[in-house]
């Protein structure tokens, strides 16, 4: 990257603000300079612009379970990008995408057996919202338009997602333009009950009651879809309590609504299982992915649906469209050559394995930290984890900030939010690095005031 350097000042662009960054304190930014600019990347560590390593503890935004630089994904994106760059989606198709479809959907659970691609998350996730609506129009129930989310949920920056997500700062600017019908669900966590639970907590099962309510409120027939993270990875690795995906499961069930699992973080082997759904063992009407399934190198998502839904869609006539959506780059080769490659390390280095085997590593090394005098909350499941820290008083997040800024200072990159701290290791991390990692947290949180 040396020409990079000699051709501009990073440091004077940046604080110029031409990059308006995304959820991101901009001005902080500018303050800390090259502080916060990566420049290189290899395995599961990030080199800063100082030449300083850091521990890649969340796996890029959760995206990067194989690592960075891997030698047989680089190949297979160069050797793409030189066989068929692009290729339209919209009335062609090209193999690799195809063969990615039946791929990804002899991964999930029997009977989700079709995929429409995106490029993102928050494009799988209001592709999701619309084929709900649809396949209830398309079946005479048109009057199922509302979407239930969950207090806490994620589910991108789309306006469905951002509507049927439920993360206060995220939707209070756009109140205006919120999707109509929308409700959520509380959330399952509860403090007092769960504090320090290794795993699925036992106590909240009966929290998935609460979509009774919902039905009970605005009755069954005008309720379309349920859309939740099977556990809530951005508001801090909430896990489902044993017994509630179930319950919801059944809920959904009795009344037609279709249940959503949004599997962008959980899909592709952190919980041990290509899918959380599998992990959890409830099927779901559709899945959405995104992140892990090109290790992060392409954008690429989508959603997983049912026989049952695929079908309702293919009526009408045979020359017509029937799903008026689509993006520019659904199904983009060089994200199938990348997803391909991506899929056959996977399988090749059983990774679905080696996250089971590092779980246990990651479970006993961050509930270690609960001696902490700061430490408030400490939960896990899967290749994830989350530290919640107590507040400082009248400064929420101050804590946080020195976490993670003094975090890249000695070798981690962390992800917070507010006062929470959460990891998602890369797959291919040792439990020798798991460890080191959690060590070096602990300093950094010894070290607050
Ligand atoms: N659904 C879920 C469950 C997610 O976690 C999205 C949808 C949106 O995906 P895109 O690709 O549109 O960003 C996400 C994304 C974090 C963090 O720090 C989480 C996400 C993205 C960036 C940071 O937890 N999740
Ligand atoms: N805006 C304009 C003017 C467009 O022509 C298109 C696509 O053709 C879009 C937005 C949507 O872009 P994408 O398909 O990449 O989501």
């Amino acid at each position: 990257m040396a020409d990079l350097k000699n051709e501009f000042d990073c440091l004077s662009t940046l604080r110029k603000g031409s990059y308006w960054m995304p959820f991101t304190a901009n001005r902080r930014v500018k303050e800390q300079g090259m502080a916060r600019v990566l420049e290189s990347a290899k395995g599961p560590y990030y080199t800063m612009a100082d030449g300083t390593k850091v521990f890649d503890t969340l796996s890029g935004l959760w995206c990067t379970p194989l690592g960075h630089a891997e030698p047989r994904i680089a190949e297979a994106l160069k050797k793409q990008a030189e066989t068929l760059d692009f290729a339209p989606g919209f009335q062609m198709a090209n193999p690799l995408t195809v063969r990615l479809s039946e791929r990804i959907a002899n991964m999930a659970p029997p009977g989700l057996e079709h995929v429409f691609f995106a490029n993102s998350g928050s494009e799988a996730d209001d592709t999701a919202l619309k084929i709900a609506i649809g396949y209830h129009r398309l079946r005479g129930e048109g009057a199922r338009f509302r979407l239930i989310g969950r207090e806490r949920g994620y589910h991108g920056v789309g306006l469905g997602g951002m509507s049927v997500g439920g993360i206060v700062p995220n939707r209070k600017m756009f109140a205006t333009i919120m999707v109509p019908g929308v409700d959520h669900l509380r959330h399952p966590y509860d403090h007092s009950k769960v504090a320090f639970s290794k795993g699925q907590p036992e106590w909240g099962a009966e929290m998935a009651d609460d979509l009774e309510r919902l039905v009970a409120l605005h009755d069954a027939s005008t309720i379309a879809a349920v859309m939740v993270e099977p556990v809530q990875g951005s508001t801090g690795v909430l896990v489902p309590p044993v017994g509630y995906l179930q319950r919801l499961r059944e809920i959904c069930t009795k009344h037609g609504i279709l249940l959503i699992f949004d599997e962008v973080i959980t899909g592709f082997g952190r919980m041990g299982e290509n899918f959380a759904s599998q992990r959890f063992g409830v099927k779901p009407d559709m899945i959405t992915f995104a992140k892990a399934v090109t290790n992060g190198i392409v954008p690429m998502g989508g959603v997983i649906v049912t026989d049952e839904i695929y079908n309702t869609f293919m009526t009408g006539p045979e020359a017509a469209i029937e799903f008026a959506h689509g993006y520019t780059y659904s199904g983009h080769p060089l994200a199938a050559a990348v997803a391909h490659t991506v899929l056959d390390i996977m399988e090749e280095e059983n990774m679905s394995a080696r996250v089971r085997l590092l779980e246990p590593v990651l479970e006993e090394a961050i509930h270690s930290l609960r001696d902490l005098p700061l430490v408030h909350d400490i939960r896990n499941i899967g290749l994830t984890a989350a530290i919640d820290i107590k507040p400082k008083e009248g400064a929420p997040g101050a804590r946080g900030l020195a976490v993670f800024e003094k975090g890249l200072k000695n070798g981690l990159l962390l992800r917070v939010g507010g006062d929470t701290v959460s990891f998602g290791p890369p797959f291919i991390a040792t439990p020798e690095q798991l460890r080191e990692m959690v060590a070096g947290v602990r300093k950094l949180i010894e070290e607050l005031d």
